[in-house]
């Protein structure tokens, strides 16, 4: 067959780069899902996999949700953290891929200084502000919330905010910047999710591609 006459590739799956993608790459190689070292090198953010049946989209972690539940991937890799504070629509969230695990807490100086006068109310830097908003409210604790868009642990160390609300993994960040964790809000790791359309429309090539991870997952 000519490169021309190549058929479509039948899905579309939505990944980020960096711990996801990585964690995910030998995961869609265990299930037939190949993509080349020279396609990743390269500059493109749309890759078709070495057997033609599947293009994978290159996106920031936080736009994976937006793209399946828009349609314009069939599936992605998401962290939990990430589907709690978008809480996309038209997605299904059938498995828990159980890799770029970390959890989302709730840190502070290790040394508090005192909070200025004339700040009653304590605040809190984070990008998470749904998920940070809904687990004060929970406790009926009054915070004023800053948002950010990274560097979380730096707020506290410039005086900021008083806490953050981020995700932590080795908790070497957090030490670095003289931060510790504080409170738990939830254990998080990466999941499947899958557009409820093409669930439909396009059932059994998704189906095929979760009883595979799922056997990969479970080691059968
Ligand atoms: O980095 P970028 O701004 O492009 O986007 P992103 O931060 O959304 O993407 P990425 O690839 O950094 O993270 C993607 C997903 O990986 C997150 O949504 C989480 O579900 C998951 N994950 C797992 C983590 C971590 N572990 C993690 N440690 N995401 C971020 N971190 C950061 C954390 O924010 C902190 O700054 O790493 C630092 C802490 O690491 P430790 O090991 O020092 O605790
Ligand atoms: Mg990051």
């Amino acid at each position: 067959m000519t490169q021309s006459a190549a058929a479509e590739p039948q899905l579309t799956i939505a990944l980020s780069k960096g711990r996801i993608f990585d964690e995910t790459r030998p995961l869609l190689k265990a299930v037939g899902i190949e993509i080349r070292d020279e396609d990743l090198a390269g500059r493109q953010l749309r890759i078709t996999s070495m057997c033609g049946q599947y293009a994978l989209l290159i996106l920031r972690a936080t736009d994976v949700p937006v793209f399946v539940s828009q349609g314009a991937a069939d599936l992605g890799v998401v962290g939990k953290d990430v589907l709690m504070e978008q809480r996309p629509v038209d997605v299904y969230e059938p498995l828990d891929l159980q890799i770029a695990c970390c959890r989302l807490m709730v840190a502070e100086p290790i040394e508090a200084e005192p909070k200025p006068a004339f700040r009653q109310v304590k605040r809190v830097a984070t990008k998470y502000l749904k998920v940070a908003e809904e687990y004060f409210a929970t406790k009926s604790e009054q915070v004023e919330l800053v948002k950010l868009y990274g560097s979380m642990e730096l707020a506290p160390v410039v005086g900021l905010a008083d806490a953050i609300v981020d995700v932590v993994d080795t908790g070497k960040t957090l030490a670095a910047n003289g931060l510790k964790a504080t409170e738990h809000i939830a254990d998080i790791s990466s999941r499947l999710v899958v557009n409820k359309s093409s669930m439909k429309r396009k059932h059994e090539a998704i189906h095929r591609v979760l009883t595979g991870l799922e056997a990969v997952l479970h080691g059968s």
